[in-house]
């Protein structure tokens, strides 16, 4: 079994922030202002941990498949060596930056793989983010000549496992709040531009996950709202959280607990535009804002993934889930 696993990617030096921002605007570099406001972001929070957290979701991953899979289409090894290879191989493929989606489907080509599943580290459908992976693929497979066939886990918004993990990292957070059944809860995803949801699948998908988790703790306040909107002039969706939290304010909550159900990882997107600048709004606002912990690399998250791996390559090639 092959799997490719996708996730966005991240600088690993101060220098790689300039090209890393040139691939996310497709090829146009971005102004010294905005490189300038980036890079800052980034020396804010200290770097961003995205690269070793998605690194750590490969090799879990592949342990865990390998865990389940039955061994025996492998031939004997007496003498495995320092690596015993198992039937499953995750092949890791990032979006912006190294390892790029196209580097691991050519070694994945010159691996003699045939056949892989591919999932990426972002439950909810968008034009601008599953689709734009999607298409990555598509166009290093068709560059290398089509070598092997491949399936997408397309979204799991609503993935029971999911909900649980989420559910569970949100009751820590009752412990903590002096009135849980007076705190807002927020479900936070990053916003897209308005021309990319207009089918409103995305805004439905984060909806979806946000009531199940909610229903999950029987919450009585919660809400959705957009994070991390890009700097174009273009309407993105909205409420942003500041707006939100602005509007909570005015509705009287005095605690609020944000949960970002959009990304399963730490990176700049949770650790500035939360633990930052969303702190700064509720701090000048009165309000005491607390963040869900992220699923990261934790093994009910790996559950997830390995699930959704398993059951799309037993649907592909009709073999019972183990
Ligand atoms: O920690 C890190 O270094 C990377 C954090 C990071 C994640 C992430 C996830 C998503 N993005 C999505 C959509 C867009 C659209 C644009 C856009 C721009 C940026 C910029 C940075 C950035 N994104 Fe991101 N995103 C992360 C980081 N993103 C940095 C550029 C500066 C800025 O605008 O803030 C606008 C592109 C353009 O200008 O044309 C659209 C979506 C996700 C969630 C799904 C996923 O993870 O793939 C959707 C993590």
């Amino acid at each position: 079994m092959n799997v490719l696993l996708m996730a966005y990617g991240t600088p690993y030096r101060r220098e790689e922030i300039a090209p890393y921002y040139t691939d996310i605007r497709r090829g146009r570099p971005p102004s010294p202002e905005l490189l300038q406001e980036l890079e800052e972001r980034y020396h804010l929070i200290g770097r961003s941990p995205l690269s070793e957290i998605t690194y750590a979701q490969a090799v879990r991953l592949e342990a865990a498949l390998n865990a389940t899979l039955p061994l025996y289409p492998k031939p004997f090894q007496a003498s495995p060596g320092p690596r015993v290879r198992g039937p499953a191989r995750v092949y890791l493929g990032t979006k912006h930056w190294h390892p790029f989606i196209a580097e691991a489907v050519r070694a994945m080509a010159e691996d003699g793989v045939k056949q892989a599943v591919g999932i990426v580290a972002a439950p909810h459908y968008s034009a601008r983010s599953i689709a734009e992976y999607r298409e990555k693929v598509e166009a290093a497979l068709a560059e290398l000549g089509h070598p092997f066939a491949f399936r997408l886990v397309e979204a799991y918004h609503d993935h029971p496992s999911y909900i649980q993990a989420l559910a569970q990292r949100v009751a820590e957070q009752l412990w903590r709040l002096r009135q849980p059944s007076q705190a807002l809860f927020l479900f936070t995803a990053h916003s897209i531009p308005e021309r990319s949801a207009q089918d409103g699948r995305y805004q439905a998908q984060v909806r979806e996950t946000a009531a199940r988790v909610a229903a999950t703790l029987g919450l009585a306040h919660w809400d959705t709202a957009w994070q991390s909107a890009g700097r174009t002039p273009e309407p993105w969706i909205g409420p942003d959280v500041n707006e939100r939290l602005e509007a909570a304010a005015a509705q009287g909550f005095g605690e609020v607990v944000v949960t970002a159900v959009g990304f399963p990882s730490d990176h700049l997107e949770v650790f500035y535009d939360l633990d930052y600048e969303a702190q700064n709004t509720a701090a000048r606002l009165g309000l005491r804002l607390l963040r869900t912990r992220s699923l990261n690399a934790e093994p009910d998250y790996i559950e997830v993934l390995r699930d959704l791996v398993l059951r799309e390559w037993a649907a592909w090639t009709q073999k019972p889930v183990a």
